[in-house]
C-alpha cells in the first residue's frame, strides 16, 4: 500500500517536472472539432444534382413543374457512385430537394415530391438508391435541402420554417449516417409558391432562424458537418469556378451584409475566396464546381465538361490550398452520366492515384535548426514530417517564430509536386514559408511565397532533380508545427480533352451588323472581354427594358441561341430574365421567348437557350427585362447555334 503511493507520487513528480521543462504546444487560435477534423481527411468529394430540371433543361425550376416529368428511363445508382468512387471522390452529396421544391424523396411534409412521379411507379425513393449505393461501395452520404422553395404554398411565412425543418428531419433521420449537410445561399424571390406566381422577399438574416435549424442537424447527425456561406462548420470558398484563392486560410471571420449579422446568402461571399488570417472561427473552404458548365444536365452542355487537365487544375486550388475538392455530377434523364463526364472523372481518379503513388520523400533523413523539447510519451522529431500522419508532428519551443526543417533525400529525386501539413488539431500557425530544393550541391528556392498552410498545402511546378528540400518558416503565429512533408510527381501525359466531341455549329458572324456604331457591336467581335452596355436607366422592370437588334446579314437557320454574361466578375447589367425574338424582314417579329437565367451570379457562364425546333431568321431582337445590379443591360457575347 504505502510502497504504491510513492510510486504515485513519484510519476507525478515527474509528470510535474516534466511539464515544466516540456509540454506538448498549446493549442493557437480557433481549433476544428472532431467532425471538422474528419471532413479534413476526406479532402475530395462528390456532388450529384439530379431533378426534374434534368427533363425541363432548367437550371432552377420555377417550381411549377408537373411531378410527372421525373422519369429516367435507365436510373442506376451503382454506376453514378462507381464513377465517383473511380475519380477518388470518398462521399457523396445529393440533392433532396432544389429550388423547384420537388423532394427526391417520399416526404409528408408536402405532395411536391417523387411518390407523384411514374417513376416506380410512385414507389420511388432517390435518396434511399443514392445513400445505399454510397455505402455499398464505401462512400459516405450527405444531403442538399434547398432553404428556397418556390414550389411551396407557406414559403415567405413563418410556417415554412416548420415545413422545412421536418424535411430536414426526414433526411436526417432515415438514411443513415450523413457526413454532411448543405445549404446553399436561401435566395427568396419569384416562383410558382402553390399558384400564387409572385415575389416573396424574405429576410436572409432572420427569416430561417438558423440557429434553430442548425441544433436539429447537431441533434440528430452529431457527427456531420455544416456547410453554408458562413458555416457553421464548413464555408463556402466564395466561387463556384473551382478555383479558391492562396493563401487560403482555415479560419474565417464572415462579414454580413449592410452590417447585419452574417447569414447564409447575405454575407460579402467573396471574403471566402482567401478566408481570414486570424479568423474568428475553424471555418475551412469547400470548392464546389460543376464538372459541366451548369449543375444541372443540359444536352448542349454536353461537349463542355471539364477536361482532366481542367479538374487536375481544380483540385491544386481546392486540396492543394487547403480546402476540399467537390465536383458535381449531373445525371441525364436516362439518369446515367454521359461519356464525356465518365472519362473526365475516372481518368482524374487516376492521375491522382498515380500522383500519391511514390512518395519521394520516403527514406529521407530530416533535421531541424530547433527542436522542441518532449516530455515522456512525447516525440517531437523532425522526422515525424515523414509519415504522413496529421498528429505526429515537428514541434520548435514555445516562442519560435522562425525555423528551417532540412529534408535530406534518399539521393536525387525527380518530383514537381510538394505537399505539407500542420497538426492542425493545434490550430493553424504558419503565416510565411519558403521551400528551397537543393541541385547538384546549390539551394535554390522552389516555391517563393509560401504563406498559408493548415490541413494540406500543394505546390505543383516544373520537375525537379534534387537530393534535399528545405522548409523556411519565416513568420509563424506561435511556435511553428509541422506534420507533413511528402514530394510527389504527376504523370507525363494529362490528357485535355474528351472523347465525344461537339456537333453543334455556330453559325459564322462576318456578316452581322447593327443600326449603330455603338458598343453593341462587341457582342460579336468574338472577344469575351469586351460587351454591349445599354444606356444608363434603359433597364427598370417592369416599365422599362433595354433591346439590341442584329442584323445577320442573311437569313438564316438556327435552333438555338447563347448568351455569354460580362466575364469581369462584375453582376452590373447582368441580365437575368430576357426575351429573344426573331424576323425575317425586320417586320413582322416571332413570338416572345421569355426565360430566366438562373443562378446567373454565381456561375456566369454561357446560357444557352434552346429553340426546341430550327427557325429562320435575318434580324434578332435581345430584350432585357432585369438585370441583376443597376439599371442598364449587357452582354458580352451572343452565338446562334445550327
Ligand atoms: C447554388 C444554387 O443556386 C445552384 O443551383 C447550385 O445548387 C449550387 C450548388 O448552389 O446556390
Ligand atoms: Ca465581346
Amino acid at each position: 500500500m504505502k510502497k504504491g503511493f510513492i510510486k504515485v507520487q513519484a510519476i507525478v513528480l515527474l509528470l510535474m517536472i516534466s511539464s515544466v521543462f516540456a509540454s506538448p504546444p498549446a493549442p493557437y487560435g480557433p481549433l476544428p472539432s472532431e467532425a471538422q477534423l474528419q471532413w479534413h481527411q476526406l479532402e475530395q468529394y462528390a456532388f450529384c444534382h439530379f431533378t426534374i430540371n434534368a427533363f425541363t433543361d432548367k437550371e432552377w425550376g420555377y417550381g411549377d413543374e408537373s411531378p410527372e416529368l421525373f422519369d429516367p428511363t435507365d436510373f442506376d445508382a451503382d454506376e453514378i457512385v462507381q464513377v465517383a468512387k473511380a475519380a477518388g471522390l470518398k462521399a457523396f452529396v445529393l440533392t433532396c430537394k432544389h429550388h423547384d421544391g420537388f423532394c427526391l424523396w417520399p416526404t409528408k411534409t408536402t405532395g411536391h415530391n417523387i411518390s407523384k412521379s411514374p417513376w416506380k411507379n410512385g414507389q420511388g425513393d432517390l435518396v434511399k438508391e443514392f445513400s445505399d449505393a454510397a455505402r455499398r461501395h464505401g462512400l459516405k452520404f450527405g444531403v442538399y435541402l434547398s432553404p428556397w422553395d418556390r414550389n411551396n404554398t407557406h414559403y415567405g411565412t413563418p410556417e415554412y420554417i416548420n415545413v422545412f425543418r421536418a424535411q430536414l428531419t426526414e433526411l436526417l433521420m432515415n438514411y443513415g449516417e450523413i457526413c454532411e449537410i448543405w445549404f446553399d445561399g436561401a435566395n427568396g424571390g419569384d416562383g410558382y409558391y402553390a399558384g400564387a406566381r409572385e415575389t416573396r422577399k424574405i429576410d436572409r438574416s432572420t427569416y430561417y432562424d438558423w440557429e434553430n435549424t442548425w441544433k436539429i442537424c447537431r441533434k440528430l447527425q452529431p457527427n456531420a458537418v455544416i456547410f453554408s456561406d458562413v458555416g457553421p462548420d464548413i464555408r463556402w470558398c466564395g466561387s463556384e469556378s473551382g478555383f479558391a484563392k492562396y493563401p487560403c486560410w482555415a479560419t474565417y471571420t464572415p462579414v454580413g451584409l449592410d452590417g447585419k449579422k452574417p447569414a447564409p446568402g447575405a454575407v460579402e461571399y467573396k471574403r471566402g475566396l482567401h478566408g481570414t488570417v486570424d479568423g474568428k472561427y475553424w471555418l475551412p473552404a469547400e470548392v464546389n464546381f460543376p464538372v459541366r458548365p451548369g449543375w444541372f444536365y443540359h444536352k448542349s452542355q454536353d461537349s463542355k465538361v471539364k477536361t482532366p487537365k481542367q479538374l487536375l487544375d481544380r483540385y491544386f486550388s481546392a486540396v492543394g490550398f487547403g480546402g476540399s475538392f467537390f465536383p458535381n455530377l449531373s445525371p441525364d434523364q436516362r439518369g446515367r452520366l454521359h461519356a464525356n463526364d465518365v472519362y473526365a472523372l475516372t481518368t482524374f481518379g487516376n492521375i491522382i492515384r498515380e500522383l500519391y503513388s511514390k512518395n519521394y520523400a520516403e527514406g529521407a533523413t530530416v533535421s531541424a535548426g530547433v527542436i522542441r523539447k518532449a516530455g515522456s510519451g512525447e516525440d517531437y522529431s523532425p522526422s515525424n514530417v515523414l509519415d504522413r500522419d496529421i498528429e505526429t508532428y515537428w514541434a520548435t519551443p514555445d516562442g519560435t517564430k522562425s525555423a528551417t526543417v532540412t529534408v535530406e533525400l534518399d539521393g536525387v529525386q525527380q518530383f514537381d509536386v510538394i505537399r505539407l501539413g500542420e497538426p492542425i488539431h493545434l490550430g493553424q500557425r504558419i503565416r510565411k514559408f519558403i521551400v528551397d530544393v537543393r541541385v547538384n550541391g546549390q539551394w535554390r528556392q522552389w516555391v517563393k511565397n509560401g504563406s498559408s498552410v493548415g490541413a494540406h498545402v500543394l505546390f505543383r511546378k516544373d520537375v525537379v532533380s534534387a537530393d534535399a528540400v528545405r522548409i523556411r518558416i519565416l513568420e509563424s503565429a506561435a511556435c511553428p508545427l509541422l506534420s507533413e512533408v511528402s514530394l510527389w510527381k504527376l504523370p507525363e501525359e494529362i490528357p485535355d480533352s474528351l472523347p465525344v466531341a461537339s456537333n453543334a455549329k455556330k453559325i459564322s458572324k462576318s456578316q452581322w451588323t447593327i443600326k449603330s456604331d455603338s458598343t453593341e457591336r462587341n457582342v460579336f467581335d468574338g472577344r469575351a472581354d469586351t460587351f454591349w452596355r445599354s444606356d444608363s436607366g434603359t433597364v427598370k422592370p417592369p416599365q422599362k427594358s433595354a433591346s439590341l437588334v442584329i442584323d445577320l446579314g442573311k437569313v438564316e437557320s438556327f435552333s438555338a441561341i447563347e448568351i455569354l454574361p460580362r466575364q469581369d466578375g462584375l453582376a452590373d447589367g447582368v441580365i437575368d430574365q430576357y426575351c429573344f425574338q426573331w424576323s425575317i424582314d425586320g417586320d413582322t417579329w416571332s413570338e416572345s421567348l421569355k426565360g430566366e437565367f438562373s443562378n446567373i451570379r454565381n456561375n456566369p457562364i454561357t446560357q444557352t437557350v434552346s429553340l426546341n425546333k430550327s427557325v429562320y431568321a435575318r434580324y434578332l431582337k435581345v430584350t432585357a427585362l432585369r438585370v441583376l445590379e443597376k439599371d442598364f443591360a449587357t452582354i458580352a457575347e451572343i452565338y446562334l447555334v445550327k
